[in-house]
Parts: C-alpha cells; structure tokens; sequence
C-alpha cells in the first residue's frame, strides 16, 4: 500500500486488572491481530483504568509487562501497531479532564458498568470508577480513532465517546473524529462456562479460560461446563445458553461457521462435543503460551517495545490536546 494514503485509525484497550481471557481475546484481541494490516492501530494497556478498582501493586506492574507480552504472541507485530502503556502517555489524564467538563453527571450514572462495578465494590465506589468512561472517551479521542474494536459490553461506552465528542466539536467545530465501535458477529460476548446467563469474566476462575491456563486446566474447565439436559449439539442461545456458547467458542478457535459445526456434531452427544470445543481452545492457547513465556524471558525486548510505543502514541497524542487547548483558549506558556 502507498504510505501517502492514510489509513483509518484504530484505538482499543485492555485493562491489567487480571489474567487476559478467552473472552476478551474473541471479543478483542482476535480482531486487532486481523486489523493491522489494512489500519492504523494502537493498542493499549489501561493501567490507570485498572486503578478504578483496588490492585495489588506487584500483581499490576507483573500483568502490565505480561499482557504486552500476550499482545505481541496473539500476533500484534510490535513494528505495525503502536503498543504501549496507558500512564506512559499523560495526555490521556489531561483530556480526559477536559472531557470530564463536557460530560453530564446523569449519562455517566446510567452507565451499567459503572452500575455492576459499583454493586461488586459497594465498599470502595470512587470518582474514578465513575469517570471511568470518560477516560476511555479521552484515550479515544486522542488519536483521533475512527473505530474502536471491543466486545459488546463495551459498546455503551464507545457511544458515550461520540457522544462527548459530538458535543464537545458543537460548541468548539471539528475537533475529534466521531469514533465507531467494531464488534464482531462471532465472540461478541463469550459466556462463563459455570453460568451460561453471564459474561466470561476474569475474576471468575472457574468459569472463565485464561489464554496462559495450562491444557489440563482449560480440559478440566470445559469438562464442567454447564449445558443442559438435552442431547442435541444446536445453536439456540435462549434456550441452550450454554451450548451456544460452547458452539461460539468452537468456530471462534476453529473458523468453522455454526452450520458446519452443528453438522460435525450431528447425533454426537456432548461427551464427545465438549472434549472437542476443549481440544481447539487447548490449540487455540499453546501458542500464544509459548510465545508469551519466551518473550518474557525477555525484559529488555518488552521495554524497547513500549518505550518506543509510548514515544510514538505521545507524538499523536501531543496533536490534539494543543488543539483543544486552542480551541478553548488557554493561554499558552511563553
Ligand atoms: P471484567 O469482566 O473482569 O470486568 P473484562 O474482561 O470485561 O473485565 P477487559 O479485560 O478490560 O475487561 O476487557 C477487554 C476487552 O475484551 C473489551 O473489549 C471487552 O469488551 C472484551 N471482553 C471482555 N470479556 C469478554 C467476553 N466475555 N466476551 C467478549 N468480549 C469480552
Ligand atoms: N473499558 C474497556 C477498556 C478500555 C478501552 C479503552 C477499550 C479502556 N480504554 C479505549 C477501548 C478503547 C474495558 O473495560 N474493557
């Protein structure tokens, strides 16, 4: 492609809150490997995000390096993509303050993020758990995104930035591009395998895949998973939720489509389908394990990474925060 032609820019984010997922990897992840060839991506650690909740310092700073190192073995080429690390770029505070000024007290309360988080962590609602978005909408806008890849819950958020920035370039013209969220038709919102009603989630152990979980692990997980009394491998997410699920995590490892999968498993019950789904997720991981405890041998390799991915993210990221530092008319040290 010629370099004169500009590509769409893509910005998404995962916090390092915990262990990365099978869900976040077929919300997420999956799909900004499959982007940055034809876009302009920068993918991001959120460890202020991460901070809305209470983290144990040690295991921040661990997982932080450990899921730049996952975002390079699921296939973010380091050289393609601009990797880094959210607090290494402090623009993302300083707009998001700004944006903080342009948002209503009631759209960031009808957020159901905010409203599971807070029932979760009822002893420790903070201001930053509930402007939460709005750093989202300023790590967002910063780079002038035009799609923002994630998985479903996260949805609202993405319309709450274009929200923000609808309103923020009515008063002041065209600042920010309106940025779109990128969901994908098949792993959209992946399921805990222990209750098929809510989303895989990464403080559920038991119910949730972590993408380094050993094979024994993810086979004894899948072995488990809730199904239901029937017998019939079939796609019917409101009354099989949980082999629907398990059918969605099998094309998503496999690139299979659904009709094909449900044709595999014609007349197979689902002691031989779940070893199956278990088997392409345990082919799915390896790889992205191996890689992962490789480049983690590695420190010097991670560093060079996100030094240069913060240098590069800052040099955009400088653009438009004196742009909107313009528009409203701060005075300008001499
Ligand atoms: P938690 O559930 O513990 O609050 P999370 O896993 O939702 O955390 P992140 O790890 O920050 O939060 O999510 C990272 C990305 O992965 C987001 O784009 C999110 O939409 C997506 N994602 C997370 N869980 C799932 C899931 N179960 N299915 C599909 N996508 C998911
Ligand atoms: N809120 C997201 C993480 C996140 C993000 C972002 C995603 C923070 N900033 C910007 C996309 C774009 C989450 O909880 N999964």
């Amino acid at each position: 492609m010629e370099t004169s032609e500009k590509k769409k820019r893509i910005f998404s984010g995962i916090q390092p809150s915990g262990e990365l997922t099978l869900g976040s990897y077929m919300g997420a992840i999956k799909n900004w490997a499959a982007m940055q060839d034809e876009y302009d991506c920068l993918y991001c650690i959120v460890d202020m995000h991460a901070i809305t909740v209470r983290q144990n310092p040690a295991d921040l700073r661990r997982r932080t390096i450990a899921q730049l190192a996952q975002y390079i073995a699921c296939g973010l080429d380091p050289e393609k993509n601009i990797l880094f690390i959210q607090s290494h770029v402090p623009q993302h505070a300083e707009l998001s303050w700004v944006l903080g000024c342009y948002t209503q007290f009631g759209e960031l309360s009808r957020m159901t993020q905010f409203k599971q988080k807070s029932q979760q962590h009822a002893d420790n609602i903070t201001a930053g758990l509930f402007t939460y978005p709005v750093l989202m909408a300023a790590d967002i806008l910063l780079y002038q995104a035009d799609a923002v890849p994630v998985g479903e819950d996260q949805k609202q958020h993405v319309e709450l930035c274009r929200d923000i920035a609808q309103r923020f370039n009515g008063v002041y013209g065209d600042v920010f591009t309106l940025p779109e969220s990128f969901i994908p038709k098949l792993g959209a919102r992946v399921m805990s395998l222990g209750n098929p009603m809510n989303k895989m989630s990464k403080s559920d152990p038991e119910g949730c895949v972590y993408l380094l979980d050993k094979p024994e692990d993810i086979r004894r997980k899948f072995k488990r998973a809730v199904t239901d009394s029937e017998t019939a491998v079939r796609f019917d997410p409101e009354h099989k939720p949980g082999v629907s699920n398990l059918l969605t995590i099998y094309c998503a490892a496999t690139g299979k489509d659904i009709a094909e999968a449900e044709a595999e498993f014609a007349g197979q019950g689902y002691g031989v389908f779940k070893p199956a789904v278990a088997d392409a997720v345990v082919e799915l991981a390896r790889p992205i394990r191996e890689e992962t405890e490789r480049l983690l041998a590695d420190k010097g390799y991670l560093e060079s990474v996100y030094r240069q991915g913060a240098q590069r993210a800052q040099s955009l990221a400088v653009r438009t925060l004196s742009k909107v530092y313009r528009k409203l008319d701060f005075v300008v040290p001499k």
